[in-house]
């Protein structure tokens, strides 16, 4: 009996030496948060973006939207940024580069989801400036203006 408490203290301290030097390392997942409201021409449409970075490196980012028009077709949708100007807004739409998701479709609620990962090796840095996450109008061109934007903040730092 003694023996199997040893193995098991043995066991519990390796995990809790193998988490500290995760977090002495910084290997701590990186979350960035948006909650985008619609523009005047679309006030009913309202969508939230989670961008988590993992430790690997690998980025996991999901978007549910909701107040599209039912059977609307499909929304591209980007996190705006800029290697311009250092501050790009929803309100200025000044970021001229930008890190593409999966398209939203709507459906016969005018709801939507998506997921979308990607690789370290696709993204191996995030992007210096500001953020902020667009969602495009489908007409006339199927990505066109803005119907709804916010900017992203950051929920968690690696530390
Ligand atoms: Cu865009």
């Amino acid at each position: 009996m003694k023996k199997v408490f040893a193995l098991v203290g043995v066991t519990l301290i390796t995990a809790l030496s193998v988490s500290m030097v995760a977090i002495a390392h910084g290997n701590q997942s990186k979350v960035m948060y948006a909650e985008a409201l619609g523009n005047k021409d679309n006030p009913n449409v309202k969508a939230n973006m989670v961008f988590v970075t993992l430790p690997s490196g690998d980025h996991e980012v999901y978007v549910r939207i909701s107040g599209l028009q039912p059977n609307s077709g499909v929304y591209a949708n980007h996190l705006h940024f800029s290697n311009q100007v250092a501050d790009p807004t929803c309100e200025a739409q000044n970021g001229e580069d930008a890190i593409s998701f999966k398209n939203l479709v709507a459906d016969a609620k005018g709801n939507a989801v998506n997921y979308t990962l990607i690789s370290a090796t696709e993204l191996p840095n995030l992007p210096k400036s500001k953020l902020y996450f667009n969602i495009h109008s489908n007409k006339p061109r199927p990505i066109g203006d803005y119907i709804a934007c916010g900017n992203a903040t950051t929920l968690t730092s690696e530390n």
